[in-house]
This record gives structure tokens, C-alpha cells and sequence, in this order.
């Protein structure tokens, strides 16, 4: 038996060429530090191992290092569909194609490197999904009865088709659906109660049952209407936005759960000969 050293394994190493660039909300310009950037070849193959930063960081930037000279396709990917959660932001094929889910490279844009040079402002800016009546986070709407009895109904929809249905908790006929928006973030949609006398509570669901944190919401007159249900400073929560019947006055309360976290009025008001078109 001989022992000894192997000499001369040697390597040639090439750089490879970076791809950089940042994923935001569409909407707010927010960073997402929740997406994949995916880089594939033109044939549709991922390019994988290549990535030293699968994910954006907290500042929604992304670098793909090591890439041989070639031409790609670039795609974002959010963390919640790589985990087979639903997931917040529509996918979105580099440059501006927005494909929702399951991004094919028909439309895009082909990213070209060298292999030795980097290529930046590969940007995203992405849209959130829109979930107005979705009780169970699978980004269908569903259908919310009420009977003449009081009793609420949910049909869970998958197109035309029920994938689901039941009863919720009873409530008096006394009170009304003002309105089903997602108040604490979980995508789940939560519903808005009002009193014939105008008390408001919000029951905060876990898909069909009631979660922790349902209450009452502050009283406010029922000269103020709900104008609508819809995140106005996009954390993901929606919130309410008023206005007073006479005159016209809007009122925003920004929502976290069931606790109103700040209020105000709008800064700038419009008088009543101005109808609100949207959100509503
Ligand atoms: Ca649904
Ligand atoms: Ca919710
Ligand atoms: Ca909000």
C-alpha cells in the first residue's frame, strides 16, 4: 500500500455574470421581502443552484450570482405559493407582465448576461391579490347568505362550483353584514356587524368560526355610513372608510383586528355634490 499526496487538481473558476433588482408592491412602492425571483433559460428550464439569494431581503432587493453567459427569463415567486400557502402578491414575469400564478415566459422580456458583467434593475413591482369575500385564504371569493330568520349561510366557491358550505354562529336578525373584509391580515375574510341601533362588532373568523379578538368597535353615529371596506395604507388590513350622511365628510379608521389603530378625517374633504365611485 503506497500513501501520498494528489497533486495538480486544479480549477478554473469563472465569475458568472449577477442579476439585481428589487420586488415592490404595485400599489405603494412598499419593499416585499416575501418573493423568490426565479431565473429561468429561454427553454423554460430553472436555472437552479445558481441563486445565492433565493429570496428578497427586508428591503425587497435580490442578487442570482454565477450565471454563465446567456439569455434568461426572470419571474418573481412568493414565498407563500413555494410553501403551498396562499400567497399575498400576484407573480409577475420581468418586464411588467403580470401572470398570477404559474408564470409561463410568453411576453417576457429576456435578460442577457455575459457571464462576467451584472446586470441590474431587474425590477418587480407586483400586485396584491384582491380578496373581498374570501373566508377560507384559497383567493375565491364565497358567497355569504343571510335568511330572513338571521341566520348566515357560507358557500365556499370554487367557480361555479360549492367546495363547501355551512351555518355561522347565530346573531338576531337586529343586526346586518355592513361588510366582509380581511380587518386582521390572515387573508381570511372577517365580517363587520351593525346594529339596527348602530353598534358595530366585528368577528374576527378562522374560515367559518369565530376567532379570538371579536368585540365591539367604537360607537359612532348612524349619520356616518360606511363608505367602504378597503386597505388604505397598505399593511394588508382593511380598513373603514366613513362618511357623514349631511355632509359629506370623509373618516377614515385604520384597522388592526377589531382595535381601531389611528382615525381621522381625510385631509382633504369633497362636498356632498361628489359621490364616491371607488373603493366602495
Ligand atoms: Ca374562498
Ligand atoms: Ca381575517
Ligand atoms: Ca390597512
Amino acid at each position: 500500500m503506497s500513501v501520498g499526496a494528489t497533486t495538480s487538481l486544479a480549477f478554473s473558476l469563472t465569475r458568472g455574470s449577477q442579476i439585481k433588482g428589487a420586488v415592490r408592491d404595485a400599489a405603494t412602492g412598499k419593499p416585499l421581502g416575501d418573493s423568490i425571483p426565479v431565473v429561468q433559460s429561454a427553454s423554460g428550464d430553472t436555472v437552479a443552484g445558481l441563486t445565492s439569494s433565493w429570496y428578497t431581503t427586508c428591503d425587497g432587493t435580490y442578487t442570482t450570482r454565477g450565471l454563465p453567459a446567456g439569455s434568461y427569463f426572470v419571474r418573481t415567486r412568493d414565498w407563500g405559493a413555494a410553501l403551498w400557502k396562499t400567497s399575498d402578491h400576484r407573480e409577475q414575469l420581468y418586464d411588467g407582465v403580470d401572470c398570477g400564478t404559474g408564470c409561463s415566459n410568453a411576453g417576457g422580456t429576456v435578460v442577457a448576461v455575459d457571464g462576467t458583467n451584472d446586470r441590474t434593475g431587474v425590477d418587480f413591482a407586483t400586485m396584491r391579490w384582491v380578496r373581498r369575500s374570501d373566508m377560507n385564504a384559497d383567493r375565491r371569493s364565497d358567497i355569504l347568505w343571510r335568511h330572513t330568520s338571521g341566520a348566515s349561510y357560507v358557500w365556499m366557491m370554487d367557480g361555479l362550483s360549492l367546495r363547501a358550505s355551512t351555518y355561522l354562529a347565530p346573531i338576531s336578525a337586529s343586526w346586518q353584514v355592513q361588510a366582509v373584509a380581511d380587518f386582521d391580515g390572515d387573508r381570511e375574510a372577517d365580517i363587520l356587524w351593525r346594529h339596527a341601533l348602530g353598534a358595530l362588532y366585528v368577528w374576527l373568523m378562522d374560515g367559518v368560526n369565530l376567532g379570538p379578538g371579536s368585540t365591539y368597535l367604537p360607537p359612532i353615529g348612524t349619520n356616518w355610513v360606511i363608505q367602504a371596506l378597503r386597505d388604505l395604507d397598505g399593511d394588508g388590513k382593511s380598513d373603514i372608510l366613513w362618511r357623514e350622511s349631511s355632509s359629506g365628510s370623509t373618516y377614515v379608521w385604520l384597522m388592526d383586528g377589531a382595535t381601531t389603530r389611528a382615525s381621522g378625517y381625510t385631509t382633504s374633504q369633497a362636498g356632498n355634490d361628489w359621490t364616491i365611485q371607488a373603493p366602495r
